[in-house]
C-alpha cells in the first residue's frame, strides 16, 4: 500500500524516514505531467477534516484505487499547514478509547494551501478540470448566515469585500470565484460537498451560493447562476466523530505508540459516521468501501444528530461551563447535567423526530452517553462551547417552536440558552470562571457590550432576543421562550447552575 498506513500499537519499527518514503503520493495520484491529482479540493484544514473525510478518503482509495488526492486549505491557521508541510503532509490519527489506542496514517493529501494570500491558488485548484469535488469543513460559523434574513449575511464586512471582489474571506466567496472561472473555461460538472453540522448542508450551501450570485454584477452573476443550474450538485451529508483539538499529551500518546514524533496529530473518538446523498456530478471515491452510507434519509440521520448528540452537548458544556469543569466527561459525570440530559433528551428532543428505518434510538442514546464518558480522549468544555451563537439555532430552534405550538415549555432548552449567555456575556457582577472564559464566539463582542449595557437579565435578553444575533425573528418571539429564559439566567446568577438546574428539570 503505498499511500495508507494503518499502524496498530506497537509499532515502534517504524521511523519518520521510512514513513516518508512508504506514504509519498503512488502514480495513481499523479497526473501525465507528474502534477499531484487532486480530485478533491478542501476548505478548512482542522482536525475534524484530517480525523473524518481524511480517513474515509485514504481507505476508499487503499481499497478501491482512483485519482483522490485532497488539496487542503486552510482560511486562517496557518500552523497545521506547515506542520504537515515540514512532515511530507503526513500525519497521525490517534484513535482513543478508554482502553487502547490505535493510530493510522491517512497519506491521502497532496498540497496544502494556508491564508488568505494563497486563496487565489486554491480557486485555481477547484478550476483545474481534474478537480470533481469540493468538501467543506468550515464550521457552523463559516457559513456567514444571517438569523434575521436567514440566508447570506449580506451586511457582514467579509461577505460584502468578497462580493465586490477585492478579498476572498468566506467560503462562499471562494467556491463562487472558482465555479465562476470553471464557468467561463471547461464548464465540467463539480460536486459541492458540506461535511459541517448544519441542517440540510447542502441545500443549505447551495442557497448561500445562489444568494452570493444574486448578489453579484449582473455579467458574473448570470455566468454563475446558470453554471450552478446546469452542472453544480450539492449532496446534503451527517457526519459524525468527536475529534478534540491536539494537546501536548495527544502529541506524546502518538509518539509512545509511533516511536518517531509528530507534531500535528490529531485525537479522535474510536466512532466515526458518515451518511451521503449519492448525488455527485463528476464521480466520487469509494467511500461505501471505508463505512460511508449513501442513504435517501440523510435529512432525517442529519436531524436526529443535531439535536440528540449536538444539542445535549451543547447543554452539557454550558452546564459544564459554569460548573468549571473543564472536560465533557467531567461535565457529564455530573449527576444533575447528567439528569438534565435526560430530560432534554426524552421530553424535549425525542418528541421532535422521526427516526429513521433501522436505527434504535435506545440503542443510539445508550452509546451517546458512552461516548461523552470518553476520559482518556478528555474532550474539552470550552471546545464544545465555542460558537454557540451559530450552534444554538441548529440545535434547539425547532424543538423550542415545535414545543411552543404545542402549549409546552421545553424547560431545558430554556436553560440551555440562559447557560450559554451566562458563560459568553455575564452580566455585571457574575463571573463564570475560567472554563467559560475560554469559549470563543463570533458574536461575543456584540454579547459582552449589550450586558454591560443592560441593567437586568430581562433588559439583556430582550436585546439580545431583538437584535437576531442568535435566533431569527420567529424563535424570538416564541410565548413565554424568552422569559423563561430571563428566569433561568437571573437564577443561575442568584442560586448557581446546580439549583438551577434542578429547578428546570422538576419543570
Ligand atoms: C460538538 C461537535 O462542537 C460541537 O458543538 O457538538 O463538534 C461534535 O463533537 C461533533 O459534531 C461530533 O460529530
Amino acid at each position: 500500500m503505498d499511500y495508507y498506513l494503518l499502524i496498530t500499537a506497537p509499532a515502534r519499527e517504524w521511523t519518520m524516514a521510512n514513513l516518508q518514503r512508504s506514504t509519498a503520493p503512488s502514480k495513481a495520484m499523479l497526473l501525465p505531467d507528474g502534477a499531484p491529482a487532486n480530485g478533491i479540493v478542501h476548505l478548512g484544514l482542522g482536525n475534524f477534516h484530517r480525523a473524518h473525510l481524511a480517513i474515509y478518503t485514504a481507505k476508499a482509495v487503499a481499497a478501491a484505487g482512483g485519482e483522490w488526492g485532497i488539496a487542503a486549505f486552510s482560511f486562517r491557521n496557518k500552523t497545521i499547514s506547515d506542520e504537515m508541510k515540514s512532515q511530507d503532509l503526513l500525519y497521525s490519527v490517534v484513535d482513543i478509547a478508554p482502553d487502547i489506542q490505535t493510530i493510522t496514517i491517512p497519506g491521502i493529501h497532496t498540497t496544502v494551501y494556508a491564508g488568505p494570500d494563497e486563496a487565489p491558488m486554491v480557486i485555481a485548484e477547484i478550476a483545474k478540470d481534474s478537480t470533481k469535488i469540493v468538501t467543506l469543513t468550515v464550521t457552523e460559523a463559516g457559513y456567514k448566515i444571517s438569523q434575521k434574513t436567514n440566508g447570506l449575511d449580506l451586511d457582514l464586512a467579509e461577505v460584502k469585500s468578497d462580493l465586490a471582489g477585492t478579498t476572498t474571506l468566506t467560503a462562499i466567496g471562494l467556491i463562487a470565484r472558482a465555479l465562476i472561472l470553471r464557468a467561463q473555461s471547461h464548464r465540467l460538472p463539480i460536486t459541492i460537498l458540506s461535511c459541517d453540522n448544519l441542517s440540510s448542508n447542502g441545500d443549505r450551501t447551495k442557497q448561500l451560493i445562489t444568494e452570493f450570485a444574486h448578489a453579484l454584477a449582473s455579467d458574473q452573476s448570470q455566468i454563475l447562476l446558470e453554471y450552478l443550474t446546469s452542472s453544480v450538485t450539492f449532496p446534503n451529508s451527517m457526519v459524525d466523530r468527536i475529534v478534540p483539538g491536539t494537546e501536548a499529551r495527544h502529541i506524546e500518546m502518538a509518539e509512545a505508540r509511533l516511536g518517531v514524533h509528530d507534531s500535528t496529530p490529531v485525537p479522535a473518538e474510536p466512532f466515526t459516521m458518515w451518511i451521503v446523498e449519492d448525488h455527485f456530478a463528476a464521480g466520487r471515491p469509494a467511500w461505501e468501501k471505508a463505512g460511508a452510507i449513501f442513504s435517501d434519509e440523510v435529512e432525517l440521520f442529519e436531524i436526529l444528530k443535531l439535536r440528540l448528540l449536538n444539542g445535549s452537548h451543547s447543554l452539557i458544556a454550558y452546564l459544564g461551563g459554569l460548573a468549571q469543569t473543564p472536560t465533557i466527561p467531567e461535565s457529564r459525570f455530573q449527576p444533575y447535567i447528567e439528569a438534565a440530559v435526560r430530560k432534554l433528551l426524552s421530553d424535549e428532543l425525542l418528541p421532535t423526530l422521526t427516526v429513521p428505518t433501522g436505527l434504535d434510538v435506545n440503542n443510539y442514546i445508550a452509546q451517546l452517553f458512552s461516548r461523552w464518558s470518553n476520559t482518556v480522549l478528555g474532550d474539552r468544555t470550552s471546545r464544545v462551547g465555542s460558537d454557540g451563537s451559530t450552534k444554538l439555532p441548529q440545535r434547539f430552534a425547532g424543538p423550542a417552536q415545535f414545543h411552543i405550538a404545542n402549549g409546552h415549555m421545553p424547560h431545558i432548552s430554556a436553560l440551555t440558552v440562559a447557560a450559554y449567555l451566562a458563560c459568553i456575556a455575564p452580566l455585571n457582577g457574575f463571573d463564570p470562571g475560567p472554563v467559560a472564559a475560554e469559549m470563543k464566539d463570533p458574536s461575543k463582542e456584540k454579547l459582552v457590550a449589550i450586558a454591560s449595557a443592560s441593567a437586568s437579565a430581562t433588559e439583556f435578553v430582550a436585546t439580545v432576543f431583538e437584535s437576531n444575533l442568535i435566533f431569527s425573528p420567529e424563535i424570538s418571539a416564541l410565548p413565554g421562550f424568552k422569559d423563561q429564559v430571563v428566569a433561568y439566567l437571573q437564577s443561575i446568577i442568584d442560586n448557581g447552575v446546580e439549583a438551577t438546574t434542578l429547578k428546570a428539570i422538576a419543570g
